[in-house]
């Protein structure tokens, strides 16, 4: 057999793991790895223009597939560069490995040119960040980082000195067997019988679903159906729970809506599942709670629970529902899907009227009009800012259509850079970016990325010349905004300069026409919508106590604004109602 490099073997087992790219940007410590991706077969380099990017788009890619997907630098700087886009992956629980370059061997800890020291750097954003210094350490290293990323659902990180990485590799070591699926787990018998019990003797149950319920729509529904609980959903549940959902009762949170609130207060027991959501001030103190999570960390950090779960929220279900009593008795469910009709009837005659012809664009009627115009399983990726806000109001899921944010990390410029990624791990899906110029221009140069590689990404820019959502931040707490205006930028023209399709719209009569044309457009287009920065009303009864801090999240209080489309799911859910 031909000598194979630490940097072969590198590429090799990446392919095993069923890793078909690996995005970063090239560099002399990194050339043994990136060399033997190019001779190896399964696997392609995906050049970007800032490894923050490659990281994002790796974490997309694993967000969309449910797979491991990759990503690397080269030694300090460019493995540096990494760091934000891991955090992201990391706390999305996508499965990511990173390979960092590092500086020869030999002078780790002499203050070498380009010295970090990468594996302490990226511990923190990871559930394993190891050094090979010897080639005795392959593929073990690797293997293990492998399984943490995938078993533990986020980031390894595998820092490979460009010398070692360039010598011999043991021999056959590669011939390996790898976990490439995290198996599903299902809890004890006896945690099945108490939180049947506790189901059982409670009156009023609410379900609380997060982004855990992937792939559990059917068993959340029959629960629910069983049991004559509301659903309220987190934002990251949003994608897996709210469609075809008569028991649905919105969104709990800052940008929350409907009676998600209320169902989640005045139940018996609230059953929290898969959701690790993050903000205590709007979860009950006084009802029973019960916690499913995968992750055992996870139970109990945001609110005492009565019962601790650890499994998989399908799988525990499965469990429980052959056990718990049907409940026959379905007032508190009707009375909370009134409850949360009213209140969206509310939030739409108070904040759509005559949008259509406001100007500047309201924002809100780009994304109703984006929500309907988009494919029916378009990938969105949204920009963290008030197209958060946008999205969990105007997106309407459906089970085959995905959102990706940084819902977690919170982190500005993810979109563009998610949306190469899920572009690439699904080449013929519609995949919309919503951005907002302060994210868009922050990581512009993937623009370039995109047109280079001719990806048809679609990029909606919400063009509000501000970081609006700090705006909305500073004047909930009563100061000044300071520091949060851009220059007006003709973006579309930037779009065209750099080779890409580019619409200017500035007249809400266009909207609908530009993202039409983005859409036919067979190539990447951008659609720069110059919107109002000052979109958002706050509700009138904001007090002063509540405008301290971080004021927003200090507070039970949710941003308002329009509902879309959910409105009519919460009239035809009243329409089930059986009349008495
Ligand atoms: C990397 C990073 N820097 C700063 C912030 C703080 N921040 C949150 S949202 C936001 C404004 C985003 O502006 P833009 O992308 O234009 O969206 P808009 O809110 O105007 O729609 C800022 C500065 C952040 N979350 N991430
Ligand atoms: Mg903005």
């Amino acid at each position: 057999m031909a000598r194979q490099s630490i940097g072969d073997q590198v590429a090799v087992i990446l392919v095993r793991a069923g890793v078909e790219r690996v995005y970063g940007i090239v560099g002399d410590s990194l050339n043994p790895v990136t060399d033997a991706i190019r001779r190896t077969p399964g696997i392609d380099w995906v050049q970007v223009r800032h490894e923050e990017a490659g990281a994002f788009a790796a974490g997309a890619e694993a967000q969309i597939t449910g797979r491991l997907a990759a990503c690397a630098g080269s030694a300090g700087p460019g493995n540096l560069h990494l760091i934000n886009g891991l955090y992201d992956a990391h706390r999305s629980m996508a499965p990511v490995v990173a390979i960092a370059a590092h500086i020869p061997g030999s002078e780790i800890g002499t203050g070498y040119f380009q010295e970090t020291h990468p594996d302490r750097l990226f511990a923190e954003c990871s559930h394993y960040s190891e050094l090979i210094s010897s080639p005795g350490q392959m593929p073990r290293v690797l293997q293990t980082a492998i399984q943490h990323a995938v078993g533990r659902s986020g980031v390894s990180v595998v820092c490979l000195p460009g010398d070692v990485a360039g010598m011999d590799a043991p021999a056959g070591a590669a011939q390996l067997s790898l976990v490439t699926h995290r198996p599903a787990i299902r809890p004890a018998d006896e945690k099945i019988a108490e939180l049947t019990r506790m189901i059982d003797d409670a009156g009023r149950v609410t379900l609380f679903c997060g982004s855990g319920t992937a792939g559990a729509h059917d068993e959340v529904m029959a629960l629910a159906e069983r049991l004559k609980a509301p659903v309220a959903h987190a934002l990251r549940g949003k994608e897996w729970i709210q469609y075809d959902n008569p028991f649905d009762v919105g969104m709990s949170g800052l940008l929350g809506y409907g009676a998600a609130y209320e169902a989640m207060h005045e139940a018996d027991v609230l059953l929290m599942l898969g959701t690790d959501f993050p903000y205590n001030k709007f979860l009950p103190d006084d009802v029973r709670i019960a916690q499913v999570d995968v992750r055992p960390e996870h139970l109990g950090r945001r609110c005492r629970l009565d019962l601790a779960v650890w499994g998989d929220a399908r799988e525990t279900l499965r469990a429980v529902l052959p056990l718990v009593r049907e409940k026959p008795d379905r007032r508190f469910l009707d009375r909370m899907l009134k409850r949360h009709a009213e209140a969206l009837e509310g939030a739409v005659a108070a904040y759509t009227r005559g949008v259509e012809r406001h100007v500047p664009i309201h924002p809100e009627y780009v994304a109703s009009v984006l929500d309907e115009e988009a494919a029916d399983d378009a990938v969105f990726t949204v920009d963290t800012g008030m197209c958060n806000v946008w999205a969990a109001r105007y997106l309407s899921p459906n089970g085959r259509r995905r959102v990706i944010g940084s819902f977690s990390h919170g982190s500005m410029a993810n979109a563009l850079p998610q949306a190469i990624g899920a572009q690439r791990a699904a080449p013929g899906r519609q995949v919309v970016a919503m951005s907002g110029d302060g994210g868009l221009s922050m990581l512009m140069g993937e623009l370039l990325t995109v047109v280079g590689q001719s990806l048809p990404v679609k990029i909606v820019l919400f063009d509000n010349s501000s970081l609006a959502m700090v705006d909305l931040e500073m004047m909930v707490a009563g100061v000044p905004p300071y520091g949060t205006s851009y220059p007006a930028t003709d973006y579309a023209a930037i779009a065209r300069a750099a080779g890409g399709h580019g619409l200017r719209v500035e007249d809400p009569r266009d909207v609908r026409e530009a993202l039409r044309e983005a859409f036919r457009h067979d190539g990447p287009a951008l659609v720069d919508v110059v919107t109002d920065p000052a979109a958002l009303s706050i509700p009138p009864h904001i007090t002063g106590e509540q405008l301290t801090g971080f004021a927003l999240s200090a507070s039970k209080m949710v941003i308002n604004g329009g509902v879309g489309r959910m409105l009519q799911l919460a009239r035809s859910n009243l329409r089930n109602i059986p009349r008495p």
